[in-house]
């Protein structure tokens, strides 16, 4: 895996012409993007190969699936097929609905990223308590894409320790919630960021500082 300018466009807009131009202006600079649920219920899951065919991005569909097996297979098997190259699965559902995940997308040469921590302040009653054992699965399941929070840089670093320095992690919460991108790529790969790129006035300004922040 590689991330140009180590930033990944977090893309959680809903209208497709702003989607287009907001990837109009930031493409020179990035090479992946981060979808969700919010543009994919907002235009359908053909939007992913819209942007496929438009655009000369990698994209991760984050769609944290979290469910049985069977579904799982399933929903990583048709997102891929719409033409995203990688899919952030929850690592909480355990062993078998994650294993489920990474084979169907290894059948199709593509990845998944486990997610283990999260950046919201409410990830600390639940989450924290097993994301660390979370991260220990991941590498017990052989999975070397991890994402994990910018907003909690010692846990960050600790899932790090982990997963190893040949893994690769993406880390979300840079900029609104609250982390700083070259802090957080002393321990991550590549940081997601969103809002603070394309709600701002210039998206490619918005940009452009940001990878000269961290140069
Ligand atoms: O722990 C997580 N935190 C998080 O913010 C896991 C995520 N996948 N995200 C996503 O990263 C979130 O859904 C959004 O798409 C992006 C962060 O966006 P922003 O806070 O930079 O706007």
């Amino acid at each position: 895996m590689n991330v140009k300018n180590k930033i990944i466009l977090a893309l959680d807009v809903e209208e497709e012409n702003k989607a287009f131009s907001i990837l109009e202006q930031t493409t020179k600079y990035l090479d992946t993007i981060k979808i969700g649920y919010p543009i994919t219920l907002a235009q359908g899951p053909q939007i992913i190969t819209k942007i496929k065919e438009t655009f000369d991005v990698k994209i991760i569909a984050d769609y944290k699936v979290a469910d049985i097996d069977a579904t799982n297979e399933k929903i990583v098997r048709n997102t891929l097929n719409y033409g995203a190259d990688s899919i952030i699965v929850h690592g909480f559902t355990g062993e078998d609905s994650v294993l489920a995940c990474k084979e169907t997308a290894e059948k199709l040469d593509k990845e998944i990223f486990l997610l283990t921590e999260m950046s919201h302040p409410g990830a600390d009653r639940f989450l924290k308590p097993v994301s660390l054992d979370i991260a220990h699965m991941g590498v017990e399941l052989g999975i070397t894409n991890y994402v994990a929070p910018a907003t909690k840089l010692d846990r960050l670093q600790k899932i790090r320790e982990i997963v190893g320095d040949d893994a690769f992690i993406i880390s979300p919460g840079v900029g609104v919630q609250g982390g700083e991108a070259k802090e957080t790529l002393k321990y991550a790969n590549a940081a997601i960021i969103g809002r603070s790129i394309y709600n701002s006035d210039s998206p490619q300004e918005t940009l452009e500082n940001i990878i000269k922040s961290i140069n």
